[in-house]
């Protein structure tokens, strides 16, 4: 069998043009392994111990991987059902089939953590989000701290129709409080028109930024159980306007955040 070559050939198939413009040629398609359809624990934090798993979707491939070793000349093993992992490692896997071809390896780092402290409750606060509202034309997350807000208030949680429906040009900064149920790993889900940005701990957990039409980035993050500040920028530029956050835990379905001030 030859190399793989593509035939291609362009221009106009109309007959009322002219045949002015008429391109043909041949090209080799060079054909290099992919990883692609390896799928490993998208989970990439943990806080004890983690079970990695590796899926794809190739029968007749036997999945190889190693441990700690970027170098490609590292020696891979034959990987059963999970690893069990206690300590931040690097995994590197590939695929080989029964004559020795083999896929490009795919790696991944899985870090262990330590879940960010909790602050102790606050006296008398109330559910909900303190809020600071600005008017401008933005196309990305403004610096709020050289902004004079046009409202100040309180929200039972985000909900943009507090601010008059199909507003254009302005952008919220949410301050307060998040109160999380137990100690473990979280992804959160932050969806926007236009852009955003979640912060917690005052550790930046999503970048959401810019303008775009909705668009949801996840974050994970290990909180200890109990109340953490959030903060919570916003920016609308024009059309739609969307903000909304939930976060998950693996087996359970998303939930609406809960929040205090
Ligand atoms: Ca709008
Ligand atoms: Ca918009």
């Amino acid at each position: 069998m030859g190399p793989l070559q593509i035939e291609w050939e362009m221009g106009y198939n109309q007959s009322v043009m002219e045949s002015a413009l008429h391109l043909s040629g041949v090209e080799p398609i060079e054909l290099l392994p992919s990883h692609i359809g390896i799928l490993m624990t998208d989970q990439d934090i943990f806080l004890n111990t983690m079970e990695i798993y590796v899926q794809h979707q190739y029968e007749e491939m036997t999945t190889l991987y190693t441990l700690n070793n970027t170098n490609s000349n590292g020696e891979y093993s034959p990987f059963s059902s999970y690893l069990e992992m206690d300590g931040t490692s690097v995994i590197a896997v590939k695929l080989s089939d029964k004559d020795g071809f083999e896929s490009a390896t795919l790696e991944k780092t899985y870090k262990k953590v330590r879940p960010a402290k909790a602050i102790k409750r606050p006296r008398n606060i109330k559910k909900g989000l303190a809020y600071s509202s600005y008017e401008g034309i933005f196309d990305s997350v403004p610096d709020f701290s050289s902004l004079i807000p046009l409202k100040k208030g309180s929200s039972q949680r985000l909900n943009l129709d507090e601010f008059g429906q199909r507003l254009d040009h302005f952008a919220i900064q949410y301050k307060g409080l998040i109160s999380i149920p137990k100690t473990r790993i979280y992804t959160f889900h932050l969806k926007s028109d236009d852009g955003s940005k979640l912060y917690i701990n005052n550790q930046l957990i999503i970048d959401n930024d810019v303008s775009h039409d909705s668009t949801t980035k996840t974050g994970m993050v290990a909180l200890e159980k109990g109340f953490h500040p959030v903060l919570i920028d916003y920016f609308e530029n024009f059309l739609e306007e969307i903000l909304e956050l939930d976060y998950s835990v693996p087996h359970i379905k998303k939930s609406p955040a809960i929040f205090w001030h």
